[in-house]
């Protein structure tokens, strides 16, 4: 069986979305601070980061990229990445984008407490964060205005990435005020019963908040 090592709502939560998308069987194993910083966890993954994905072989894979990739070419026939060389660039033009500039733009509000200088300077931070993210789901929401999902017209596993993005906003009070394309795409994640039962798999599904605390 698939093993996921994850932490609740964090980025974990779209490959969680994508094991259930495909429907293999899998297995969650929650990693909380403590245990990313023990030996055997750095083993599997020197960042010290969720998402891991341990395949049934015991093959071991970090990265959110490289997992949702690695998990739509081994499962084509759920149809998360695209037909055709392009459409398989767009989808990793999305994913680029999504971890590298916009996931990255919000570690100054998952993480406040790790930011340097004073308060007044750590509340500068947050509002630059806020500024930031608000520009990247501009961008996004054009792209959701002609399209219903991020790369096109089928959804791709960028979507719960996305998705995930999308939650952590809401709750860490990013401006989405206009921004219909996004909410409506948030909307498809919410009602869809995959989603439904990840959220509830990782203690989320009435929950507004972005993530569990860390213990
Ligand atoms: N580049 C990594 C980033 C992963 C990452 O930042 N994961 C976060 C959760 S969304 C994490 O595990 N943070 C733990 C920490 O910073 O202590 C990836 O794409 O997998």
């Amino acid at each position: 069986m698939v093993t996921l090592h994850y932490w609740p709502g964090y980025c974990s939560l779209a490959t969680h979305i994508v094991l259930r998308w495909i429907g293999v069987p899998y297995q969650l194993k929650l990693a909380g601070f403590k245990a990313r910083q023990s030996d055997a966890f750095k083993q599997i993954n020197p960042t010290s980061t969720v998402p891991v994905l341990v395949d049934e072989d015991g093959w071991v894979l970090s990265q959110n990229v490289a997992i949702l990739n690695y998990l739509a070419e081994r499962h084509p026939r759920a149809g998360l990445s695209g037909e055709d060389a392009r459409s398989r660039a767009i989808v990793n033009r999305w994913l680029g984008y999504i971890n590298s500039d916009v996931h990255k733009a919000f570690s100054p509000l998952m993480h406040p407490e790790r930011l340097p200088g004073d308060l007044a300077a750590q509340q500068q931070a947050l509002e630059n964060a806020k500024a930031v993210l608000r520009k990247h789901f501009e961008v996004v929401d054009q792209a959701l205005r002609q399209h219903p999902w991020i790369a096109g017209e089928r959804r791709s596993v960028a979507d719960p990435y996305l998705f995930v993005l999308t939650r952590w906003a809401r709750d860490k009070g990013v401006a989405l005020e206009g921004l219909d394309g996004v909410h409506a795409h948030f909307e498809r994640f919410v009602q869809d019963k995959a989603v439904q039962t990840a959220l509830e798999e990782e203690g989320l599904k009435d929950s507004n908040q972005s993530a569990r605390s860390e213990e």
